[in-house]
């Protein structure tokens, strides 16, 4: 028995260091190690309770396979890997000569986030074959990455850390206690030095019951609730004239545009009254240093950029910048020297090679409505039929006997089901791996703690093998590890005295933050925008997406209810979804008014639709979410369901102002008893 330092690989903005126990070759536990100063030996329940069985479980992929039902029956032989990468090797080849490269279509998202197995081999790969692009950021973080981008241009903004420093912390679409669980014992210091905490959320979550202040918005308004903050602000006289002459560009077109939404008109949109606005905003200026740390729910929706872009102009309206532990939280990713394009190498692409957003993949699988159409699919990193909108029309989509399925995971999952050939991946912790964080500024690099299970390879190594199987030999496609290693982070040896990032050592992690020190914005960094200033009027928005000035857009239904889908605290998205521990479905979060209008009791089945699709769970009357406002996480599997619906179903694939990005939290639907 031996304890083993790693890192967490998931899709999580904490990116906590581990310490593994490893007996006979086996994880056996996992728990937080010290090693990461933000997440301080403290991991969250889903990590430690789930890793072992998700690596060792009856859910592991052991071997290579080939279909032998129909296409979502999960029968499946084993063949060699041989065998898999030459079938491959010839369904591909053979789409390409009748159809061209760009009739494959690599179907990948974020399950590992390791900088090795979430995306480098692969992507080399892909570009050098020619294969359409896939944009990948609309499913999540894209809209509100544009938007910060925009604003304050590729500047890192405060780190976790700083946030103690605060004496006012607004938690804005952020579930802490589940998605951003280190955040939570820097607000409970912050508390203890006298800081108070505004929640705003369309569900009172667990931090919420620490909040001084609840604001329980209907989704989709944040741009007018800071609308209607700005106004309070300007009647109080607490807007910052000399910071907004200096460092802010289009505060005028922001408050213009804010002014057309009276309070009473405001509060009325956003579901709130007027006097918590008002209270709010009161407390918003008198309090000093004021945080606000945004999470991604407020980005899922059709005002999902503005929200961002809205919220972001209060701190610089109201001159909240330049202090320890004031303005707000993010772009820790812009800290890191990563240099993705020397790791992917998309000068190996084919010049005008065209582009799909993920999102709309569904759409083009079951329409077959491109001009060159997607004839082979390479799944990987990426669970679709469970995360993306419209469920049901990925299910058609992947269900097509005219399309050749590769599907590469860890586990068997919903999606894998419909796959041709599986290919099974390792987990990080059999093989080396470097990871940056989206939360924190801390590098760091992992080293495997046992064999791989099974006949799995890491997905360097499948990638590498299948580049050379395409007989794809040159220097890039056949890179090793520690090679790959050196190019993500090109450029930082020399940050690091001379160490490459392949050699930084286990158990360690590097802030990111030594260089500069501690950011504080308009202190030591400022925005690294084409005016210097905050941009609240953007040229590059309204070029890319004619939304150059913050404005809000109504959203039309028939039907009466909003479904939101947020992160649940069992799961990573879909990830651990197929354990054991999880066979059960989540329930859906109903407020007691919109139930007894519907003769709807506490634990009663009900049937959840709209024009997409119906889903089946138990109803859970609750005041924790606001009338009109249900709530059911996302992620669950199949299994959980009667009808293979889970409330992705319910999804539209409407794009966001910003970015084509998803729009989860716009699903409408109707709820009557099952
Ligand atoms: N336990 C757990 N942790 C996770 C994940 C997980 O699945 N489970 N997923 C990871 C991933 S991929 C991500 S992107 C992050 C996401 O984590 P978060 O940033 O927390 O995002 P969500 O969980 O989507 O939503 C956060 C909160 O936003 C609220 N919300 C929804 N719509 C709106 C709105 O329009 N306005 C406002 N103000 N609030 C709104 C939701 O009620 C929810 O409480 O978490 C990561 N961490
Ligand atoms: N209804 C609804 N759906 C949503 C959202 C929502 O708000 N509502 N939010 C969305 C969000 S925030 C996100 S980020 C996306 C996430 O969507 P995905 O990135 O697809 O997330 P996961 O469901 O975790 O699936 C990742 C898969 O990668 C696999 N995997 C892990 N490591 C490796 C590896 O090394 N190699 C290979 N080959 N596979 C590996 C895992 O086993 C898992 O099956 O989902 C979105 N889906
Ligand atoms: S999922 Fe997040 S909180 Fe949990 S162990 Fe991983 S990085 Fe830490
Ligand atoms: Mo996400």
């Amino acid at each position: 028995m031996e304890v083993l330092p790693s890192v967490c690989p998931l899709d999580c903005p904490d990116t906590c260091s581990f310490d593994v126990t490893v007996d006979q070759g086996k994880v056996v536990k996992v728990r937080g190690s010290k090693a990461n100063p933000v997440t301080r030996g403290v991991i969250c329940n889903k990590v430690s309770r789930s890793y072992p069985d998700f690596v060792h479980g009856e859910g592991r992929i052991p071997h290579p396979m080939r279909r032998t039902g129909p296409k979502g029956s999960g029968r499946y032989e084993r063949i060699s890997w041989d065998e898999a990468l030459a079938e491959i090797e010839n369904q591909f080849s053979a789409i390409i000569n009748e159809y061209g490269s760009e009739a494959i279509l690599p179907l990948n998202y974020a399950g590992p986030h390791g900088m090795l197995a979430g995306g480098s081999m692969d992507m080399r790969f892909f570009h050098r074959l020619g294969a359409t692009q896939l944009k990948r950021n609309p499913m999540c973080g894209g809209v509100k990455s544009t938007a910060y981008k925009a604003t304050l241009g590729s500047a890192p903004a405060m780190q976790p850390e700083q946030i103690i420093h605060a004496k006012l912390i607004v938690v804005w679409g952020n579930n802490v206690t589940f998605s951003n669980l280190h955040l939570a014992p820097l607000i409970k210091e912050a508390k203890s030095h006298g800081a108070k905490l505004v929640v705003v959320d369309p569900k009172r979550i667990k931090i919420a019951e620490q909040a001084d202040m609840f604001l329980g918005i209907q989704p989709g308004t944040d741009v007018v609730l800071a609308f209607a903050i700005a106004q309070e602000l300007e009647a109080m006289g607490a807007l910052d004239h000399d910071f907004i002459e200096n460092h802010v560009l289009g505060a005028d077109r922001f408050m213009e545009e804010a002014r057309r939404y009276p309070l009473e008109e405001a509060a009325k949109i956003c579901g709130l009254t007027p006097e918590e606005i008002k209270a709010f905003a009161k407390l918003y200026a008198e309090s000093n240093p004021a945080a606000i740390a945004m999470g991604n729910g407020l980005e899922r929706n059709r005002n999902g950029g503005n929200g961002v872009r809205a919220i972001l102009a209060l701190p610089a309206i109201a001159g909240k910048f330049g202090v320890r532990g004031g303005g707000v939280t993010g772009g820790s990713g812009n800290l890191f020297p990563k240099t993705s394009d020397k790791l992917t190498r998309p000068d190996l692409l084919p010049y005008n090679t065209r582009s799909l957003n993920i999102l709309d993949v569904g759409r083009h699988l079951d329409e077959q409505d491109l001009e060159i159409p997607i004839k082979g699919v390479f799944i990987y990193n990426h669970n679709p039929v469970i995360v993306a909108p419209d469920q049901n029309q990925m299910k058609r989509a992947l269900a097509r006997e005219d399309i050749f399925i590769v599907g590469c995971d860890v586990v068997m999952t919903d999606s894998m089901a419909y796959a041709d050939i599986i290919l099974p991946a390792a987990t990080h912790f059999e093989h080396d791996d470097i990871f940056g964080a989206y939360g924190q500024p801390y590098l760091q690099r992992a080293e495997a703690v046992i064999e791989p299970v099974g006949e799995a390879l890491p997905n360097t190594e499948i990638f590498r093998r299948l580049a050379a199987t395409f007989g794809f030999n040159e220097a890039p496609l056949q890179a090793t590890d520690k090679e790959l290693m050196d190019d993500a982070l090109d450029g930082l040896s020399v940050k690091l005295n001379g160490v490459a990032p392949s050699e930084i050592p286990v158990g360690t992690a590097i802030s990111m933050e030594r260089e500069v020190g501690e950011v504080i914005l308009f202190q030591n960094t400022y925005p690294a925008t084409p005016s210097g200033k905050i941009e609240l009027q953007s040229d590059m928005l309204e070029q890319q997406f004619k939304e150059r000035d913050i404005t809000y857009k109504e959203l039309k239904s028939s039907y009466p209810l909003t479904i939101i889908s947020p992160s649940s605290n069992k799961l990573i998205t879909s990830t651990f979804g197929g354990l054991k521990s999880n066979d059960g479905a989540p329930t859906l979060e109903m407020h007691p008014e919109d139930a007894q209008r519907r003769g709807l009791s506490d634990g009663q089945r009900v049937r959840i639709f709209n024009e997409l699709g119906e889903v089946f769970l138990n109803v859970e009357v609750t005041d924790a979410v606001r009338p009109g406002v249900l709530c059911s996480p996302k992620g669950s599997w199949f299994k959980t369901t009667d009808n293979n619906q889970t409330v992705s179903a319910l999804a539209p694939t409407s794009k966001a102002d910003l970015c084509e990005g998803a729009c989860y939290n716009d699903a409408r639907v109707e709820v009557e008893a099952a």
